[in-house]
Parts: structure tokens; C-alpha cells; sequence
């Protein structure tokens, strides 16, 4: 069966994390996604956080999948003349260089639409044209200066950063969907052009209930579903609402069965107000249902603590496998705090490919996430990550050099 991206082809001058998530995305989409690096060293991933000597390391492998790759010295003037040939055979250049450095390379946009007047320059940087569109950015600062980490965490603590990694493949989503959005337009206009995902941006997107929240609070002074109301107090600016839901659902974490020797044993549970008197049956508390302190959603916010420590007294009877299982049978909506553990261990994720285990010449079989989205008509085969310099000789054979050019343009280390 064909791919979804079959016959587009990326010059993938990304490193680190956001860049490599989106192209590894267009692989998993079926586009030739050819990796540049430098020769000797590679992306830097490739000795990061290494858990197996001389081995790529799982930070490199795990976001590099599905690619080919090449090494060129983009500073060296014949290493300069490969990558020209490159760009006028792509459709698709994507790079996440600290500001500034493609253009040092002598890759200006002007430069590149001359090569190719058809590519796509899709850039991640740390923010968007402003005071720090300067400034280098990694996934924490995207974080804090997005606004999650200010809205992460408890009221009593100091800002948080998650785990997800919102900044770098947040990102890294972002501009796919940019890229394929300007392969769309490009059908009808014939050029390409240049497309940006800041870090800063892709993370406030991802946070726009909390900008949602500050015109409320500005508006009304209180949000009635936050932990501070109504004992705590509100400040000028959206506070860390702990575990509350996002939405107008009110929720919590709870403790399950164990909770005292494991730090997972826990489940997140959502007071949907269709599913009360249900919610009220199960916990013993038939009363609620009826009593008006406790009957309606409104009546219900002032009182959210002492409605959660009362279901908690439930939850606490059964591990959070049984509790999922029973409270399903009623559709309240809730969710297991799992592990990654249990994520890993998980037999339906395995199945349908989200994780894959994968085979891979010096290190051998390990675990990754495989594509998220899954297409019909165009199924994601994951396969392992290049070694480093992998293709050279295959990509350069394809832009037409000759194997004694291709020797020449090595002992000169252009390649
Ligand atoms: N041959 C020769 N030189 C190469 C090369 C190659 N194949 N590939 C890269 N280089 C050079 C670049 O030209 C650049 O040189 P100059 O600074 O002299 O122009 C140099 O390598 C370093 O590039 P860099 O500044 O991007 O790398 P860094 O390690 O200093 O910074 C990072 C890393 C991520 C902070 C920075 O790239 C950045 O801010 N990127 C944008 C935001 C981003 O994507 N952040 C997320 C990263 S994942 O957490």
C-alpha cells in the first residue's frame, strides 16, 4: 500500500528534539526524509543520555526513525555545493538552528528560493519576531515562557514543569501541520514558502484554557471551579489549580488501594454532574442526590473538597484497576494514574502500533512510541533510525555523483 507522503522529499536539518519529531512524522507519513549531519559527532542526541557505550542513544533513536543520513560539512564551499543540489531536489527544508544559522550557512530565504522557488522552509524557534526572537530555547524555557509552568503545580508550591515535552514535540506537531498545510497551498500557487512554529506559541496554544481562565478572573475575580475558591484567595493573574479539571466538569486525583507504597496507585476522578446521583449511590451518600447543598453542579463547587475526601473514602477500598472497572459500568469518567511501567507493558498498545519495539544493529531491540495518528489508507511500518552517515553515499549517488567524486568530496571532508 502507498504512503500518504509518498514522493515528497525532506531535507531534515533538524537536531535535538522538536525538529526530529516533526520529521520523523512526515517519515511515518512515507516522505524520503534525508537527515544532515556533521561527519565524526551527529546530532548531538546520538551521545546524549547514552545507556549503552558507542551505542546511538534512545534519546537519537527514538526520534529519528524512518529517516536516511547523510553527512555533509555545510561549511565547507564543496560540502556548500552538495547541499545546493539537495535543496533543488526538495520539496521540504526543516530546521530547528539556533536564530541566525542557516543564514551564516549562506542559506538565506532568498538564497534557497533561488535554488528552489517550490521549497518549504519550515523553521522551530524559540519565539516568534519580538524581544527574544534572538534567544536559543530549549523544552523547560518554552515551557515557563508559554505560560504552562506557571499554571502547573499547587497553589502552595512553586511553578511546575511536565513532563510532557509540550515545547519540543508540541512543537515538533505544530510544524507538520504547517509544512503539510503549505504542500496543500503550494498545489495551486506552484511556490513554496516559509513556514514557523515558535516554541513560545505552540506551548500557549496548548494553554489556551488558562488564558480563557485570566479573562474570567479579570471579569469576575473568582473561578468557582478552582481549588482556591472558596477559602483561598485570587490574585491578579491565573493561579496553579493543582489537579482541577481543565473543563467545567469538576475533578481530582485520588488515592486507591496502595496508595501508601505506590506513588501511581492513584485515579483521576470527574464529578460529571450527569452521573451524580450515581456518583452518590456508589459512595453511600444517597442523600446528596436530593439535599440542596449538593443536588446541583453550583450548589456542588463551594463544597468540592469535602465531596472528593468523601469519594476518596471509596476509592481507597480498591485498587485503581478495580475502581476503573466500576465506575465504568456507571460512565463516570475516570482515569488510572499508569506508569510509564504500565504503559510500556500494555498489551492494545502494542497492538495497535503506538508501542513498538524495535530491532536496531548495535543496540539492539528496545521500545518506542510509534505514530499517534493512524491513517487508514496509509499505515505506519516503524523502522530504525540511521547510523550516522548510514546513506551518504546512496543519497549522493542519487544527485548524481560518481563514486570517485563521492571519494574526492570525503578526503576533503566535505562530506
Ligand atoms: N556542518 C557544519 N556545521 C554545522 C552542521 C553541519 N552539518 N550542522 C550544524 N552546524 C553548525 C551551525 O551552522 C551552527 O554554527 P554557527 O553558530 O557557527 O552558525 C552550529 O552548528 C550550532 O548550531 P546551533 O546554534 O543550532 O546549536 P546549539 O547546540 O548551540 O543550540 C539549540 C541548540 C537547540 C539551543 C538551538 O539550536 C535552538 O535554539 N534551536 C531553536 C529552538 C529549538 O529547536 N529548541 C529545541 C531543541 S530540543 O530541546
Amino acid at each position: 500500500m502507498g504512503k500518504a507522503l509518498d514522493g515528497v522529499r525532506v531535507l531534515d536539518f533538524t537536531h535535538v528534539q522538536s525538529g526530529p519529531t516533526c520529521t520523523q512524522l512526515l517519515a511515518w507519513f512515507g516522505a524520503d526524509v534525508i537527515k544532515v549531519e556533521r561527519a565524526g559527532s551527529g546530532d548531538i542526541t546520538r551521545e546524549q543520555l547514552r545507556d549503552i557505550p558507542d551505542a546511538d542513544s534512545l534519546y537519537f533513536t527514538m526520534l529519528n526513525h524512518n529517516k536516511r543520513s547523510v553527512t555533509i560539512d555545510t561549511k565547507n564551499p564543496e560540502g556548500k555545493r552538495v547541499l545546493e543540489a539537495l535543496i533543488g531536489k526538495c520539496d521540504v527544508l526543516v530546521e530547528n538552528f539556533a536564530p541566525g544559522a542557516l543564514d551564516r550557512m549562506g542559506f538565506t530565504w532568498e538564497r534557497i528560493q533561488e535554488l528552489n522557488p517550490r521549497m518549504i522552509l519550515a523553521s522551530v524557534k524559540g519565539f516568534g519576531p519580538g524581544p527574544y526572537e534572538d534567544c536559543k530555547v530549549y523544552e523547560n524555557v518554552a515551557q515557563c515562557v508559554g505560560g504552562a509552568a506557571s499554571t502547573t503545580g499547587f497553589d502552595d508550591g512553586p511553578p511546575v514543569v511536565t513532563g510532557a515535552q509540550i515545547g519540543d514535540s508540541g512543537t515538533g506537531l505544530h510544524l507538520a501541520l504547517g509544512i503539510v498545510t503549505a504542500l496543500y497551498q503550494r498545489q495551486t500557487t506552484g511556490r513554496g514558502q516559509k513556514v514557523l512554529a515558535a516554541m513560545q506559541d505552540g506551548v500557549l496554544n496548548l494553554c489556551r484554557v488558562k488564558l480563557r481562565d485570566q479573562q474570567r478572573l479579570e471579569r469576575t475575580g473568582v473561578m468557582k471551579e478552582y481549588p482556591q475558591h472558596p477559602n483561598g484567595a485570587f490574585g491578579e493573574a491565573v493561579p496553579r489549580a493543582g489537579n482541577a479539571s481543565g473543563g467545567g466538569q469538576p475533578g481530582w486525583i485520588l488515592k486507591c488501594k496502595g496508595w501508601e507504597s505506590d506513588q501511581n496507585a492513584y485515579i483521576y476522578f470527574i464529578t460529571q454532574a450527569p452521573v451524580w446521583p450515581k456518583i452518590c449511590g456508589l459512595i453511600g451518600k444517597e442523600e446528596w442526590v436530593t439535599d440542596p447543598d449538593y443536588a446541583t453542579p453550583a450548589a456542588r463547587l463551594p463544597r468540592l473538597k469535602e465531596i472528593f475526601a468523601e469519594i476518596e473514602r471509596w476509592t481507597t477500598t480498591k485498587t485503581k484497576f478495580e475502581a476503573m472497572a466500576i465506575l465504568n459500568q456507571y460512565d463516570i469518567p475516570c482515569g488510572p494514574i499508569l506508569s510509564i511501567k504500565e504503559i510500556a507493558e500494555e498489551p492494545s498498545l502494542r497492538k495497535t502500533g503506538t508501542i513498538v519495539e524495535v530491532d536496531h544493529p548495535v543496540r539492539g531491540k528496545y521500545l518506542t512510541v510509534g505514530n499517534p495518528i493512524k491513517l487508514s489508507d496509509s499505515p505506519t511500518e516503524v523502522t530504525r533510525s540511521p547510523l550516522l552517515g548510514e546513506h551518504t553515499d546512496e543519497v549522493m549517488a542519487e544527485l548524481g555523483y560518481a563514486s570517485e567524486q563521492i571519494a574526492q568530496l570525503r578526503a576533503v571532508g566535505a562530506i
